[in-house]
């Protein structure tokens, strides 16, 4: 899954893509590059982001999700049901959505639905991410959350730890080191660590820095972090570099193509 971010204040690409035109070119260099599904979002969700209007997150996502959709599957990262319709009107067939609310939404457009874990809401969530046991707690969060989808009657259910959202490096860390527990609960897993915050951490510690390593320089971390996930069964990543996380994946393979056979 390729990110494409129409907003002006993403953390990873700084507004690169605000314009409809360079949106529609780079979720095309996307596809060529082996994205199975290119997801855009009008609003950012980093840590501390100012909220949008709906009519504004509308008018951002509708003509890039109208000029992709032809050529890829194309996903929703929004959290409002009116902006999920409209895109959803416009050709996509996905919601990605971290409030992990949108269900009945997902079942009454017939579309498929990414609940994704969040502690808290993103203008805060980094300020004291607290739990007895991450990893046991997301798991029943999302457990819970499929329960409801299928009362709802959405057919496609992905779920999603969250990385990042309203959890420390110790947590990430955590959940990551445990994804086959959210693989047990018999949906497809989506993992996005791409150019996020613990990663800059961790590639300033194991450079000897002092300064978290900003997001332009964190594709090792990314690509370690998505082939770790995809070993551990997931079955979908989500990445701003979708050319060298392919070639990695396929390096690394589905974990079944380990097994000797012969
Ligand atoms: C929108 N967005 C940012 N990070 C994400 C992640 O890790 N997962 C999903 N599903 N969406 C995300």
């Amino acid at each position: 899954m390729g990110v494409l971010n129409v907003t002006p204040d993403s953390f990873s690409d700084g507004g690169r893509f605000a314009d409809p035109e360079a949106a529609v070119a780079h979720g095309m260099a996307m596809v060529v590059e082996g994205a199975d599904v290119v997801d855009v979002g009008g609003e950012s969700s980093r840590p501390g982001a100012e909220p949008v209007s709906e009519a504004e997150e509308r008018r951002r996502v509708v003509p890039v999700v109208e000029a992709l959709a032809p050529h890829v599957r194309v996903s929703v990262d929004t959290v409002k049901p009116s902006v999920a319709e409209a895109a959803v009107t416009a050709g996509a067939t996905l919601i990605n959505d971290i409030s992990s609310s949108l269900h009945e939404v997902a079942a009454g457009l017939g579309v498929g639905w990414v609940a994704m874990h969040m502690q808290g809401e993103p203008r805060t969530m980094q300020q004291a991410p607290t739990y007895d046991d991450v990893v046991a707690e997301v798991v029943a969060h999302l457990a819970g959350r499929i329960e409801v989808a299928e009362a709802a009657g959405v057919d496609e259910i992905w779920v999603d730890p969250g990385i990042g959202f309203g959890k420390s490096l110790a947590h990430n860390l955590s959940l990551l080191r445990h994804l086959d527990q959210l693989v047990g609960l018999g949906r497809p897993v989506l993992v996005g660590t791409s150019r996020k915050s613990s990663l800059g951490r961790l590639l300033a510690d194991s450079d000897g820095l002092d300064e978290a390593v900003g997001p332009e320089d964190r594709l090792e971390g990314s690509i370690a972090t998505a082939t770790w996930a995809l070993a551990a069964g997931a079955s979908m990543v989500r990445v701003h570099d979708v050319l060298p996380t392919v070639q990695a994946a396929l390096v690394v393979g589905p974990p079944s193509s380990w097994d000797a056979t012969g």
